[in-house]
């Protein structure tokens, strides 16, 4: 049922019904997703791998405080976020690998572990959603998006791109790429593009996306300097810092 990639089961049980198996885990704080299968009678009780937390999309989709829902709809998980300057991500190695930030509401990166883990069994959906400083809003979709284990830098491999009116395959050049910090140069550019572009990324000769690039207020966002601040070439340019910017997993 459904994509349950975030999910690990709790508990199963027999229930008649789709409501009585829902009903079983309302007393259980822990549960978070319910599954029945009305032709065995199985009833499954998932808690999310991340925290509840990492399942808001889900929750959101399934009409706010309700705690417990069903299978089948679409849960994304925020991996990456920026909304204001509060958090910075001009970091090392060692902090790219775990999860820092304010939590996937705010300012926030999951970690590089936490995302091979995801993606280790098989690819999964990328969204990406912007805001610009007109506050329209804006995304791009690749259809397969997984990250490598440490041993090979957490690799990149973006693929099957789509996005709305105007946004281009700003990841292109990403794809096949190993992860670059400050104090670990793994890109293929003379220098280091994350410490001259003051950030962390897929880099390859740098890049036409820079999501953990230095978050810019209005008055800074636009003109430049070249590639720095939150950037999404494709239609944006390499002068132009977005207002907010959001990726997320299926
Ligand atoms: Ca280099």
């Amino acid at each position: 049922p459904g994509r349950l990639f975030d999910y690990e089961p709790a508990k199963s049980l027999s229930a008649q019904s789709k409501i009585e198996c829902t009903v079983a885990a309302t007393g259980d704080p822990a549960v978070q997703l319910v599954a029945f299968n009305a032709s065995s009678g199985l009833c499954a009780h998932f808690r999310c791998r991340l925290g509840l937390s990492h399942c808001r999309k889900c929750r959101a989709a399934n009409k706010g405080a309700q705690r417990v829902w069903t299978a089948g709809s679409d849960c994304w998980t925020t991996v990456q976020h920026r909304v204001s300057g509060s958090v910075d991500f001009y970091r090392n190695w060692t902090q790219y690998q775990s999860e820092f930030g304010e939590g996937p509401d705010g300012n926030y990166w999951i970690g590089l572990n936490s995302l091979h883990a995801l993606t280790a069994s098989g690819p999964r959906k990328l969204r990406i959603l912007m805001k610009a400083w007109n506050d329209s809003e804006h995304w791009a979709e690749y259809s397969s998006f997984s990250v490598g284990p440490e041993s090979d830098n957490y690799r990149l491999s973006v693929s099957g791109f789509s996005g709305s009116a105007g946004v281009g395959n700003s990841m292109s050049r990403n794809n096949g790429r190993q992860f670059s910090t400050r104090d670990a140069d793994h890109d293929t550019y003379h220098q280091n593009c994350a410490d001259r572009f003051f950030g962390a990324w897929w880099f390859s000769d740098c890049s036409d996306s820079f999501p953990n690039g230095q978050y810019r207020d209005f008055s800074a966002a636009i003109g430049g300097p070249f590639a720095e601040g939150v950037i999404w070439r494709y239609p944006f340019g390499s002068y132009y810092s977005l207002k907010e910017f959001e990726m997320l997993i299926l």
